[in-house]
This record gives structure tokens, sequence and C-alpha cells, in this order.
């Protein structure tokens, strides 16, 4: 998968040398280009944002350095990047998001400064190609930079040859499937007491059918814990719906 980031702060974007992603840009599984926006201003100051119209707090990004940059990181292709800019005022970015984002061949980042990017750029561009404005949460950020870093990890880790347990992507809590809309529940590595804290027995049993039981039931009591809006009832079998009333009948108030 090809990545091209539009920033004011490329080597904002140095952990992508790192840990997995490192890795994958090593393997070749993605190619990251980093361009610097201001080498697109040309004034003696490279300015890149003025104030708003309108008046109000702030500065805006100026929409012609936006385009000369876009156009000239999308030309000499055939085909035309998805691009995504970070902002608090677009759809969630979730799991679902991500996988679709991983299916791509190419992504385009363009995270803004300031009080965002000049409106037009986004009308200009949505008409030319998939441009999507997304948030990573409801809170807000000095700046796009550190949202794009988590949206390249979130997808980077899904792209194939990346994780080194190819199954782990399928067990992760949000992925569709059987832990669609729930909590992973948790973990224990050796050694088997530690503090006088000991790892629950039926991990240490072998049988793996109540294992995986067990750690359902753990999945189902995290999310009726920490994340109760996430539960739809219609997904649920009897056996869910079973833990699910026990757990609500204990009042469980145990942390984990
Ligand atoms: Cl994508 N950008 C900024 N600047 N702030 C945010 C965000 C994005 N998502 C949540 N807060």
């Amino acid at each position: 998968m090809r990545i091209d980031v539009i920033s004011i702060f490329p080597e904002y974007f140095a952990p992508l040398d790192v840990s997995l992603m490192g890795k994958a840009r090593d393997k070749g599984i993605l190619d990251v280009r980093l361009h610097q926006l201001r080498e697109w201003a040309h004034d003696v100051h490279k300015t890149v944002d003025d104030t708003p119209y309108g008046g109000g707090p702030g500065m805006v990004m100026k929409p012609e350095i936006w385009g000369a940059a876009i156009d000239d990181v999308i030309a000499s292709e055939e085909a035309l990047p998805r691009m995504i800019v970070p902002t608090p005022s677009g759809r969630p970015f979730t799991q679902a998001v991500a996988l679709e984002y991983a299916a791509e061949p190419w992504l385009l980042f363009a995270p803004a400064r300031y009080e965002g990017i000049d409106s037009r750029v986004m009308i200009e561009y949505g008409t030319h190609l998939r441009l999507d404005e997304v948030s990573i949460g409801d809170y807000v950020l000095a700046g796009g930079e550190a949202a794009v870093l988590v949206m390249i990890e979130a997808v980077a880790r899904l792209l194939p040859g990346v994780l080194g347990n190819a199954v782990s992507a399928t067990d992760d809590s949000f992925a569709p499937g059987a832990m669609e809309n729930l909590l992973e529940g948790p973990v224990f590595t050796k050694p088997p007491v530690w503090r006088d804290h000991e790892v629950p027995e039926i991990l240490l049993s072998g049988h793996h059918g109540k294992i995986a039981r067990w750690r359902r039931d753990q999945a189902l009591r995290r999310t009726l814990q920490k994340r109760p809006e996430l539960i739809e009832r219609g997904d649920l079998s009897a056996a869910d719906l079973k833990t699910l009333d026990t757990f609500r009948a204990d009042g469980d108030p145990v942390a984990d």
C-alpha cells in the first residue's frame, strides 16, 4: 500500500520508522511518502495560512497551496488515491473504516493545523476523487498529524504480512465477526501466581471448549461494565444472553 502525507510537520511521522510499521516499510508492504506542504508556498515566508473570512479566532490554511501540493502528489499516476482529511467535525474513524482503507492501494492524508483547510479544497477534491473527512474521537487535537498516525497504525496492522500472528486481527475488539461490538477480556501469561494473584484455573485446564466459553463470557462481562451501549442483544446467542443475565444479577462490581 502506498500512503502519502502532506503536512507542515513531516517530522511528526518519525514513529512510522519504528516497530510494526518500520518493519512493514522495510518489507515493502508499506510505502510511506512524506511531503512538506511549505514546499508549495512560494512567498519568502512560506506562508500557508491566512485570516478567516467573516472574522473569528485563528487562521485558515490557504487553498492554492493545498491545491498545488495535492495536484503534484497525485500527478503522473493512472489511478487516484483515497483522500482523508482528519478533522474533529468528520465522520467517526472505526475498525470498519480501518478495514475499508486497508483494502485500498493508495491513501493520501491531508492533516491541517490552525482552524483547518479552506473548505473549497474539500469541495474541489471531493468531485475528483473519493474524499473522507474523518474524526478519531470526540476531543480536539492541535492538528491532524496525531490522528494520521493513529489511522495509519490501525490500517497498516491489517495489511497481509504485517502482523506476526495472522489470526490476531480477526480476534480484535470491534473486528467484524464473533467479536463485533465486544471488548476483549483479560489475558495472562506465566507465572501462574504473581504477588498472590492467580491465573484463572480454567485457562490452565486444557479444555479448549470451556476456555473459549470463558473468554466469551469475560468479553461480555467487560463490555457490559465499560461499554454497555455496545451490547445489541439481537446479535447474541442464548448462551451469551444467559451470561449477561448472570453478570447483571450479580451486580458484578469486580474491577479488571
Ligand atoms: Cl482527525 N483532527 C483534529 N485536529 N482533532 C481531532 C481529530 C482530528 N479527531 C478528534 N479530534
